[in-house]
């Protein structure tokens, strides 16, 4: 084996820091790299991610059904040709009979550029079908449409992350970056360390908040009022910037009309948050310059997600904050290809280059780059709950495959989810490891692990990066690219399809040239000599754009939009039979639906199980001392978890991790009706203590 050491990036969330892994036996090397973005930092998840290439759990070959056709027989090993040509006759069988909608694809924004351009591709040219979508709907697509609405341009961060520690006030709204990207926070440290004041907004004390000027805790579900509440008091208060509105927004005075009901006592009642904190707050963000808002999931993973974002950033337009250095608003986006993943096509509605399917340009574009007719590529297919929700129905989607995500943990009300994925057809799973939903499938497909393949990456801050291959696969497992290629191939359009990763993304390039998300002057050289590339970029000659707004938005008229927005209640309140709110989030030590971490020795011991907190009063009430098991029960379906008291959370409100199996058993499906997000964030559950063997 190779003993060269290769500079690339962890295979985990949205920060992507740089990493060098030196192949040896027995083992790969891995240590923190001097990179822009964490600077040598890395997180507990990243620091043992090697632990995974040469894991015993990780699938070598591929599997099916010993009985085809039958998912409660065992799983065993097959050939690739075996397992392809499984796929392919569910495929066409699906296509004849059902049409060829009845086969779709859910994605990933874990995948590389490359992989999730493919994947759109695959579904639109390959299968010719409208159903595909991916778990970016249930990450920050509220966000991303709110952002769209008002900026014309989605891109999390429009500034540098660097950028955060020169802000002298930083409000930070349902974000946990002290956990969810902890290497984040040196710059944060900066800045506090320089007297910034940073402000949480957070049902929870978290070790974000910890280390805050001020943190602010509301009821989930209430940041729309909070920050509606907030434009009210920086209006009264002679604080908004006349001249900035005048110069550079339009809509502003239907926003001023729709706060006047937000008055501060009212604000105070709705969230719980006092008037004191609210005004202090205003104040700061208003004249202790520059400033700036960040959201994250908390604000956002709600059934008003995208109206909430909105709030937030009509707050920080109204101040004039955006496209000035070291201020504005922007999403912490989470997963290590959570931007590029929704840039490329793998969602319900979306072309390459954040182009949308329904814009007749758009189309003639990209299918003149893929070398088919325009009247070939379907129309919009159903975002991630709808389809899911649909799976194995009239009219929804019988064949299903999956990469890259693990929907039978992740996605909400998962005992609905559970169901309709074994009312499938057939169902196609790849992975590294057999997660919950691949034990369900009928063909597994064992894929390459980030370290062994190539591709481009797409951070939080809309950095185009690369992660480069540092060893090979094992023998029998396959890239995404190399599978979908074959399977197109098999499907008789292969022509279309390429399995080296350069290629797809100078074709990538392509197709994105003159869009939203214009990559077509980034080259993998450029991206290594320059330490990633910002997007937009539409020239060779083009240096990137790591700081957008400073001269105009990319809305028709140039300037951004104010949206009028006002609170609605979480789908599902707190009741007499269900009289607690849920939320739901990350642990530090876990990822995602922890179908990688929860294999991490390391990270298994520092966090074996979930913890579901509680404040001590309410755990008084229900006789729950730390650590007694508790039953969690919604309309929905129930899970037990191991309690950890605090009384850093508010005592009407209980939160649980979704790392393991449970969390989404009680979640609500209720969708925001802009960004089709579901209300991860609030539920209404009741408590009670649980001893085992009873039920
Ligand atoms: N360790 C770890 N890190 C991760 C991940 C992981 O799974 N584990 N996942 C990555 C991904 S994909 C993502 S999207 C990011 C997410 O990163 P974050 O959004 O920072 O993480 P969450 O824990 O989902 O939510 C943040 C906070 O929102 C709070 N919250 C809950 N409800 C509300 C509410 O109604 N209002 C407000 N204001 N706050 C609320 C929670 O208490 C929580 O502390 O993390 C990324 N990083
Ligand atoms: N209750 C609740 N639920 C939530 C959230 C919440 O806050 N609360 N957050 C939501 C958010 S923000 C997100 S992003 C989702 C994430 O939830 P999931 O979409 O389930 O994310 P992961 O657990 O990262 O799943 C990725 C899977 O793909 C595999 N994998 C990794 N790399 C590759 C690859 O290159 N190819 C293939 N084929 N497979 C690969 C991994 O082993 C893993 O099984 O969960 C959502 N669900
Ligand atoms: S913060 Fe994110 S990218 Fe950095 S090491 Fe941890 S998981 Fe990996
Ligand atoms: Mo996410």
């Amino acid at each position: 084996m190779s003993v060269t050491a290769t500079d690339t990036h962890c295979p985990y969330c949205a920060l992507q820091c740089g990493m060098t892994l030196t192949p040896g036996i027995p083992v790969v090397k891995l240590e923190p790299r001097e990179f822009p973005v964490n600077k040598g930092g890395l997180c507990a998840k990243g620091f043992t991610a090697a632990d995974l290439l040469d894991h015993r759990d990780r699938l070598l070959t591929p599997l099916v059904r010993k009985t085809p056709g039958d998912r409660t027989s065992p799983l065993r090993e097959a050939t690739w040709d075996e397992a392809l040509s499984l796929i392919t006759d569910a495929i066409v069988n699906s296509q004849e009979t059902y049409g060829r909608d009845s086969v779709g694809a859910f994605g990933g924004g874990g995948l590389t550029n490359e992989k999730a351009y493919a994947l759109g591709k695959f579904v639109r040219v390959a299968l010719r079908s409208a159903s595909i979508d991916y778990n970016g709907r249930f990450c920050m697509s509220s966000a991303a449409t709110a952002a769209n609405r008002a900026f014309g341009v989605d891109r999390g961060l429009p500034f540098p992350l660097e950028d955060v520690a020169e802000a002298r006030t930083v409000l930070l709204v349902g974000a946990n970056p002290a956990d969810a990207m902890p290497p984040s926070m040196q710059y944060l440290d900066t800045g506090r360390a320089a007297g910034a004041k940073h402000i949480v907004v957070d049902p929870r004390r978290t070790a974000t908040a910890n280390g805050a000027h001020l943190h602010l805790q509301p009821l989930p579900g209430t940041d729309l009022a909070l920050a509606n509440g907030m434009l009210h008091i920086a209006i009264r208060e002679g604080f908004v910037d006349e001249a900035y509105i005048a110069e550079r927004t339009t809509g502003f005075e239907a926003v001023k009309a729709a706060t006047n009901a937000y008055w501060p006592e009212r604000v105070e009642r709705m969230t719980g948050v006092p008037e004191t904190k609210i005004r202090e707050t205003v104040r700061l963000l208003a004249t202790n310059g520059p400033a700036m808002i960040l959201t994250a999931r908390g604000a956002e993973q709600h059934s008003n997600g995208t109206d909430t974002a909105q709030a937030w950033l009509n707050l920080a337009l109204a101040l004039g904050l955006v496209g000035k250095p070291y201020s504005g608003y922007g999403t912490i986006t989470g997963q290590g290809n959570g931007q590029g993943g929704r840039e490329h096509g793998q969602k319900a509605d979306q072309l390459p280059g954040y182009r949308k399917l329904d814009d007749p340009a758009a189309r003639a574009h990209v299918a003149a780059v893929w070398g088919i007719e325009e009247d070939e590529l379907p129309k919009p297919g159903l975002s991630a709950y709808e389809m899911l929700d649909r799976l194995g129905t009239d009219g929804g989607v019988r064949v299903l495959m999956v990469l890259a995500s693990n929907i039978a943990v992740s996605a909400p009300h998962s005992n609905r989810i559970l169901d309709r994925l074994r009312a499938l057809d057939f169902l196609v799973v790849s992975d590294i490891f057999l997660s919950e939903t691949a034990e369900l499938a009928d063909v597994v497909l064992p894929t390459a692990q980030w370290a062994e393949e190539e591709g481009t990456m797409t951070n939080l801050e809309g950095r185009v990066l690369r992660r480069k291959r540092a060893l090979p696969p094992p023998p029998d497992v396959r890239t995404d690219l190399e599978m979908l290629t074959e399977l197109a191939e098999r499907l008789g359009r292969g022509k279309f399809f390429s399995s080296d990763p350069r290629t797809v993304f100078e074709e990538l390039r392509r197709a994105s040239a003159g869009g939203i998300a214009d990559y077509s002057g980034i080259t993998y050289e450029r991206i290594e000599n320059e330490d990633g590339v910002f997007w937009p970029c539409p020239a060779e000659d083009h240096p990137g754009t790591p700081r957008l707004f400073a001269d105009g938005f990319p809305t028709p008229s140039g300037r951004a939009t104010f949206i009028k927005v006002d609170h609605r209640d979480p789908a599902e309140m707190p009741d007499k039979l269900f009289p607690y709110v849920l939320t739901t989030g990350r642990n530090m030590q876990q990822y995602q639906s922890g179908n990688q971490t929860r294999r991490v020795k390391a990270l298994a011991v520092a966090l074996p199980e979930p913890r579901a907190e509680i404040h001590p009063d309410l755990a008084r009430r229900h006789g729950i001392a730390d650590g007694d098991l508790v039953e969690l029960r919604s309309r929905r379906g129930a899970a037990v978890l191991r309690a950890r008291l605090s009384d850093g959370i508010r005592p009407d409100t209980v939160f649980a991790p979704f790392h393991w199996p449970g969390a989404n058993a009680l979640t609500n499906p209720a969708l925001d009706p802009h960004s089709r997000m579901p209300a991860f964030k609030a539920c209404a559950v009741a408590i009670s203590s649980y001893t085992e063997g009873t039920e």
